[in-house]
């Protein structure tokens, strides 16, 4: 099944389309193997914060053009003394603040992976909430060959995806893990043949989008608690405080301040 996506917005290094509560952003850097520059980490923030405010947007689809890669990490043609150098030709590690948003939009991210999801690139599928993978997908780390590692989320979240001998391996070796292997080792959700990779992906995003945001929301909030945390616990908190602001309970507080009187909450149950 494919669907009509339509384009939301024209960038130079993502495609960012939308369909039916589906928003889907393609890392479009195919002749790099869809190697992220400091312009398609903006690009990709700003596309990820459009779907965040978006209410029409229940899941998130991240994945490469072509059927080559996902993504390979940090543009090396582009890597200065201290970070990735943009056209302002400051040198920034700014992909940290995309692995952020991608942990903590409060809406479910689906890594869609054909080919090689590398270095920078196989942790940004890891930070998504599921991955799907093409039979052709393949998965590793780079960093202590090309002078670079991750030992944020990168080491620490995969050692509790994967567990800290695999993910040790993964590193310390640098090797290239095939599709099977990632599904052995829980690195993926699921692996299909190619040819229905798209398909599968929006089966799986249509299933989701059928069930309770708010359900969806605090349950990868308190994913994210049990790994983050004072960070994670602060933004489970916030759906907390979000959802007591759609309370009669919460909006008595308010409506008592406004019209200058004291708050009635005697109504309120207090429940066991
Ligand atoms: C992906 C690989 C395995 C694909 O191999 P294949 O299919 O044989 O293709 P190639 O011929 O190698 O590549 C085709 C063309 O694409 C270019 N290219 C590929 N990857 C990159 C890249 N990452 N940067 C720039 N160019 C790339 C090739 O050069 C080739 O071009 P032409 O045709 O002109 O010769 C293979 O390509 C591969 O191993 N790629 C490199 C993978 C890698 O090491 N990536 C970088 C790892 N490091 C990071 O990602 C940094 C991490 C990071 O961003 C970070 C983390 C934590 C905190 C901060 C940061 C930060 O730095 O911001």
């Amino acid at each position: 099944m494919s669907v009509a996506w339509q384009q939301v917005k024209e960038y130079t290094d993502i495609i960012f389309e939308k369909y039916e509560g589906m928003a889907k952003i393609t890392i479009n850097r195919p002749e790099v193997r869809n190697a992220f520059r400091p312009q398609t980490v903006d690009e990709l923030i700003e596309a990820f914060n459009l779907c965040r405010d978006d209410q029409e947007v229940g899941v998130i689809i991240l994945t490469g053009q072509g059927e080559l890669a996902f993504c390979s990490g940090g543009d090396q043609r582009v890597r200065g003394e201290g970070g990735y150098v943009g056209t302002d030709g400051v040198p920034r590690l700014n992909v940290l603040e995309l692995q952020k948003i991608i942990k903590y939009i409060p809406k479910p991210v689906i890594a869609m992976v054909a080919g090689y999801a590398i270095g920078g690139g196989h942790v940004l599928h890891l930070l998504c909430d599921l991955s799907i993978a093409a039979d052709n997908a393949r998965f590793g780390q780079t960093g202590p060959r090309v002078g670079s590692f991750d030992a944020g989320w990168g080491a620490t979240y995969l050692a509790r995806v994967v567990g800290h001998k695999k993910a040790r391996e993964i590193w310390y070796l640098c090797r290239q893990y095939d599709a099977q292997e990632a599904l052995d080792m829980g690195l993926v959700n699921k692996v299909v043949p190619l040819a229905q990779l798209e398909e599968e992906t929006i089966q799986w995003a249509q299933e989701i989008l059928e069930k309770s945001p708010i359900a969806l929301r605090f349950l990868k909030a308190a994913f994210n608690a049990d790994t983050d945390g004072l960070a994670g616990i602060q933004a489970l908190a916030g759906d907390a405080t979000m959802l007591y602001y759609m309370t009669e309970e919460g909006k008595e507080g308010k409506n008592a301040f406004l019209e200058k009187r004291k708050p009635d909450f005697s109504k309120f149950p207090r429940l066991p």
